[in-house]
């Protein structure tokens, strides 16, 4: 007897091969079982491209061919029902005469919604969904976030020492965690839509907020410059990729600059999330300073909060975020670091053990 767990879960490692890659599309994958026996399996490799359905019956080689009316598809998202950049999924299912579709998480995006079930229930396919359904959401999670919350998924980075110091009293830049841990840090960039620091932070630390040791997208670089002081010459303004300015003076777009003019007296992370939504931006990575990242606890405002533990030594300095209402589900030993993972304690999407991070 074969498992259809197992399946699906085949579903979410060939999924994952689209991460970095897909967004602000969701990462996913599909199988084809005859009896049994894998026949075909695809992903969603490109934004713009064919979704994971189309290039899993694309795999499927000439001599299984005649297998497809009697195999069961299993697929890690509600197949589609609309013409957007490809035509509709549901559309290809039908014509290939599969008659049982097995799916982890419904689509959630408007366009959607609940349609491609429907559609194929109405054509006699048996569907069944909700299978790993945590496990989906796990993985898709700031898709989910977006469309579900309206607010981009949000993860808090930082490295502070055992005794919880975030960086010297003089603020000068310091660098606390290892080349492993930087490394990584780097790789996270590339796996978000944008990226956030505060003021202080770009003005002190002057950071590229780039991946440079590691390959992929960049992410959206995004700044808090309320009166317009941050200096030109600052490495994240002088590499000609795009930045976000927000600020309360102006509101135009200089080369890879955009000024965007929020109001200071009103919230400015509810302002922030509106324009990340308006701009299809699913996740946040905010990378300091500490007063900005304790700004998103205090709000109940964050999904993941990741800090390196470093072996530095420091007497004094300030001190590091505080995270309150939290629940830690990870740690890592990266050489000389301890790096620690931390989800709210009532989270959205709850992390389901043995799921990459
Ligand atoms: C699927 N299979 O592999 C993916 C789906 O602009 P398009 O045509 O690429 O459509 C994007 C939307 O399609 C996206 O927001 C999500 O709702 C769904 N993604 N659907 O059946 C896939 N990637
Ligand atoms: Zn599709």
């Amino acid at each position: 007897m074969y498992s259809s767990k197992l399946f699906m879960q085949r579903c979410f490692e060939l999924a994952q091969k689209g991460s970095g890659l897909v967004a602000p599309n969701p990462m996913v994958g599909a199988v084809l079982v005859n009896e049994g026996r894998i026949i075909g399996e695809g992903w969603h490799q490109e934004f713009g491209e064919a979704h994971a359905e189309v290039n899993c019956f694309e795999s499927v080689k000439e001599e299984d061919k005649e297998l497809l009316p009697t195999s069961t598809l299993y697929v890690s998202l509600e197949p589609c029902a609309h013409y957007g950049k490809t035509p509709p999924c549901t559309l290809r299912i039908l014509q290939e005469k599969i008659k049982e579709v097995i799916i982890c998480n419904k689509d959630p995006f408007d366009a959607v919604n609940g349609k491609g079930i429907e559609l194929l229930q109405q054509e006699g396919i048996i569907i069944q969904s909700g299978l790993l359904k945590e496990e989906g959401l796990w993985l898709n999670r700031r898709f989910f976030c977006f469309h579900q919350h309206k607010r981009p998924y949000i993860i808090l980075k930082w490295a502070q020492t055992q005794q919880g110091y975030f960086a010297p009293l003089d603020r000068s830049r310091f660098q606390m965690s290892n080349h492993h841990s930087q490394q990584l840090v780097h790789h996270w960039r590339t796996q978000e839509a944008a990226i956030l620091v505060g003021f202080k932070t770009a003005l002190h630390d002057d950071p590229q907020l780039n991946a440079r040791l590691w390959q992929g997208k960049q992410p959206l670089r995004i700044v808090f410059d309320r009166t317009l002081q941050l200096p030109s010459t600052l490495k994240m303004f002088s590499d000609q990729a795009p930045v976000w300015v927000l600020n309360e003076l102006r509101d135009d777009v200089q080369e890879s600059i955009s000024y965007v003019k929020i109001d200071f007296s009103e919230n400015v992370l509810q302002q922030l999330f509106k324009l990340l939504y308006k701009a299809n931006i699913l996740s946040l990575i905010v990378e300091g300073g500490a007063g900005l990242l304790q700004s998103f606890i205090d709000e109940g405002l964050w999904d993941e909060a990741r800090f390196f533990e470093t072996a530095n030594l420091l007497n004094e300095g300030l001190q590091a975020p505080l995270l309150h209402h939290a629940q830690h589900y990870f740690t890592n030993e990266i050489f000389s670091d301890k790096l620690l993972f931390y989800t709210q304690q009532n989270p959205l999407f709850p992390y389901p053990s043995g799921m990459p991070i």
